[in-house]
Formats: structure tokens, sequence, C-alpha cells
């Protein structure tokens, strides 16, 4: 279900857009951009663009969001400050932007309590800071994470404006070595809302060989392009027969990503952050023609550099949301070049051995073989969105309550006409069955599809004794949450 603003996309939302149209005929021929790295501490602000009003995050001087690296059993220190304007030029639920804002440490299994990763009770209004002190714990599955603000009613604005990052948990090497000599890439999908302007809109969809005819059920025109690292379409190099380890975060508040490069197959080791080898040592990698990530997921793969004389590129292939649900079409994310083989940048590999977390078939069988310990119910209608028939209100009291040491089975239904990924925070859960059916490959995510009019059958993993408090599970087409469709856990 659409939500617009009175404005449509807002005048910002437009100029921005103009201004990358205007450097599209450039962009196209534009190598992909390395975003700044850091560790911590880290010093990050949230400020409104003079010129469009929009919202991002200034880091060190720019408004490029670092990617932050982190060392298992370290603490991540964040100081964020809110520079935003009092009297935002933006609208969140038809009404000026209050700009309050905080940050979400999206998958790591921290603490949901202040300092840590609390989206609850810490938010600061224009001229406040936050300082986060994030204790990263040593059995943290290494792999791509991601930092996002979350302020109820305002989450879905900052999103769509950009004010996301990628976070590294190092150490996926220990799980699949030879990604330690290869080229990493850390691509981080978002948003241009297409122009009013036909012609102008035109062009950006050209630009991407965006797909013109309906995707799907979804009746509605294309209003998104993504972009790589803030750039429209960029050029990727890679040698013929090079292997890159790339690591994909899709940023994007509400649009999903059928991930497929054209000229072969994506060798992957970790969606969601957690290596496939985390919870059985015997699978390393699984070759795969495409991979669906919805909003906030990611996934990390090695990819080999097609031949020379080949045109290959990456690819967002047409994922039907339903038919109340957005378009979502197929387009091109990026070019492949031929390049000479590039000398990767020298990691420091972590030392030691791998951590496992293995639980035994029959544990997992008993749990799945259990009836539902709950069920989450997403429904819609023109008022907002719901679980469970109730709309989030901050005062909340917690819906359920979990006991820490469990593990659990969940259902998610969703009844609506349209697809709603469903996220909780600080967990990973086993997928095992889609629409009542057993999946022949069930992975462990923080984010997963929940198809239209169906329903997935979870293993929740509570049993880490560090994840003690209220918390939150919600749907992450972010304009969902922001209109009710968030409910509160307590783990106890
Ligand atoms: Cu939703």
């Amino acid at each position: 279900m659409k939500i617009v603003g009175k404005f449509g996309i807002g005048i910002s939302g437009l100029l921005a857009s103009l201004c990358l149209i205007a450097g599209i005929s450039s962009a196209q021929n534009r190598t992909l951009p390395e975003l700044p790295e850091t560790t911590s501490p880290v010093t990050l602000a949230a400020t409104s663009d003079r010129r469009t009003g929009k919202s991002q995050f200034r880091y060190a001087g720019n408004n490029i969001p670092p990617v932050i690296r982190v060392q298992p059993g370290s603490t991540l220190h964040v100081e964020y400050k809110n520079d935003l304007a009092v009297a935002s030029r933006e609208e969140c639920l038809d009404l000026p932007c209050m700009n309050m804002t905080n940050l979400h440490f999206h998958g790591l299994h921290v603490s949901p309590n202040a300092p840590q990763d609390d989206a609850l009770d810490m938010m600061a209004m224009p001229g406040e800071t936050l300082h986060y002190s994030v204790q990263v714990p040593l059995q943290q599955p290494p792999g791509l994470y991601w930092y996002h603000t979350h302020p109820h009613g305002e989450s879905y604005r900052q999103d769509l404006d950009g004010m996301s990052g990628a976070i590294v948990v190092e150490g996926i090497e220990r799980y699949v070595p030879e990604v330690a000599n290869m080229h990493e890439r850390i691509l981080v999908l978002r948003d241009l809302v297409l122009p009013e302007d036909a012609t102008d809109k035109s062009k950006v969809m050209q630009a991407v060989s965006m797909q013109t005819t309906q995707c799907g059920t979804a009746p509605e025109d294309p209003e998104r392009a993504f972009t790589l690292n803030g750039s429209l379409r960029p050029q990727i190099d890679i040698a013929p027969g090079e292997q890159q380890f790339w690591r994909v975060v899709n940023a994007s508040p509400d649009r999903y990503v059928d991930l497929e490069l054209d000229s072969g197959p994506l060798e992957v080791i970790a969606l969601d952050g957690m290596p496939l080898a985390y919870h059985d040592p015997s699978i390393r990698k699984r070759s795969l023609e495409h991979v669906l990530v919805p909003p906030a997921g990611r996934v990390e793969a090695i990819v080999t550099g097609p031949p020379s004389s080949s045109h290959a590129a990456l690819r967002s292939r047409c994922f039907d949301t339903g038919a109340d649900g957005d378009s979502n079409p197929a387009m091109v994310l990026a070019d492949i070049v031929s390049a000479k083989a590039s000398n990767p940048p020298v990691h420091h590999a972590l030392s030691g051995a791998p951590v496992h977390e293995v639980f035994s078939p029959a544990v997992l069988k008993w749990v799945e073989a259990a009836e539902p310990k709950f069920i989450v119910n997403f429904t819609e209608d023109k008022q907002g969105f719901y679980i469970n028939d109730r709309k989030f209100q901050m005062n909340d009291a917690p819906m359920v309550t979990v006991h820490v040491g469990s593990l659990q089975h969940w259902r998610v239904e969703n009844p609506t006409k349209e697809v709603h990924p469903f996220h909780i925070h600080q967990v990973h859960f086993l997928v095992y069955a889609v629409n009542g059916k057993r999946v022949e490959d069930p992975v462990w995510l923080d984010t997963v599809n929940v198809p239209y009019g169906g329903s997935v059958d979870l293993v929740m993993d509570f049993t880490d004794p560090i994840i003690r408090g209220i918390s939150l599970f919600h749907c992450h087409l972010l304009n969902h949450e922001d209109k009710g469709m968030m409910a509160k856990i307590l783990f106890k």
C-alpha cells in the first residue's frame, strides 16, 4: 500500500533527483565509488542539507556515511549528534518531520538497553547528542551488518534520505579463508526517487535499462532506481577469471533487490551477516543464480570476472510485491568491466579458530514440530498497519515475553495483498518453511520476506544470555513500521 505525502516526492527529492540526472551521462561511465572506512570511536552527525532540506549523515567533513569495521569482542563507541534543522522542510506521515533521530545496529547480537542497541529510549532531538557504547560479543557472527536511524514515525524519511551505513564484523576469513586474498567490495544499495517530470524520469529509467512492462501484480508505475555507493549504474572492474568478494547491503527503506550477475552464479558465503558455516561447518558456500535481498537484507558472495569479450551486468530482477505492493521492476545496478587484476588491499586476517553454534538436528526438529509459540499477523487498512490488530505506540507494553535461553517456533502470517519483510532486533532465526512448505535449504536470517497471502515458519534463537530487556520486531518496509507495523518484545 502506497503512502504519498501531500507533495509527492517533495521539492527536496525533486532537486536531488535533478542533480543526479544532470550527472547521468558522466555517471554511467563512472567507476564504483569506494566508501570511507573507520573503526571505533566514530563521530557522526545528522544534518539537514541547506539546499534540499534532506537529512543526511555528516562524517569527517563529508556527507558519505563510513563503513564501520569492528572486531568481535570489542566495543564500538559512536558519538551521534543531531544537527538536523529544528524546522524540517521534509514530511513524515504527512506532517513536517520532528527531526528526532537515533541509531539501530541492525543484526548485531548486542544488548537492547542503553547505551547499546536501544531504539526506544535513546532519542535525540535537534541539538542533542547520543553516546553509544556497543559491546560486540566475541561470538558475533563475522559478516556484513549495517546501521540506520530508527525514530518511530520518521524512519522511512531518514532511511530514504540515505541515513545508513555498512558495518563489517571482522573475521569472515575464519570460515572461508580464500576471501582474505580477494579484492573486497562493500556495495551499499540506496534509492534514487524518480523525478516527476516525464522526460527526466525516462532518462533515469533508460540509464538503468529499467523494465518498462508491468513487473508482477503491482500495477503502479516505477518510482525509484537503485544507486550503488551513491552512483547510478557505475562500473565495477574485475579481471577475467579474477575472484572478488562482494558484500552487499540493501539499505532501501522499501524496495527489494533480486540480485543477479548475468555472467555466472553468486557463490554465497553469508546472509544477513551470518556465515553459512556458522551453524553448519559442512556448508561453506552455496552457488545461487540469484538471491532475494529484502530491504535491510545482506548477501556476501564470491564472484568471478567474465571473459573480456563479454558484456556483463549486476542486475536486480523483477520482484512481484503483490497487487497492493510497490513497483519493483528489473534494472541494471552496475556494469562489469574487464580490467587488469587488481592488487587486493591488504586486510589483516583474524587469527584463531572460527566460532560455531551448532544446534542438534533433533532439537531443531522438535521445536519445528511443536505448535507455534507465537504468531505474528501482519494486517493493514486505510488507517494504518498492524501486528496482531495492534498499531504500535511508543508507550506500549511488550506484546510478547520470551524466556532467555529458549529456541521458539514462531510463525509470521501475511494475509495482505503485498509482501512484508519481518525483522527482529538482535536476533537471527532459522527460516525452515515458507507458505507451510518446508524449504530445501533452511537459512539463518535477521530479515525475511513474508509472501503476500502466505507465511513463514521460524526457529527463533533466544539463547543468547546477553540479550535481555525490551526490544522490537517489525515490518522492514519502513513506512509500514512508521505507520504502526511494529511491536515490543521482552527478553526475560
Ligand atoms: Cu510491511
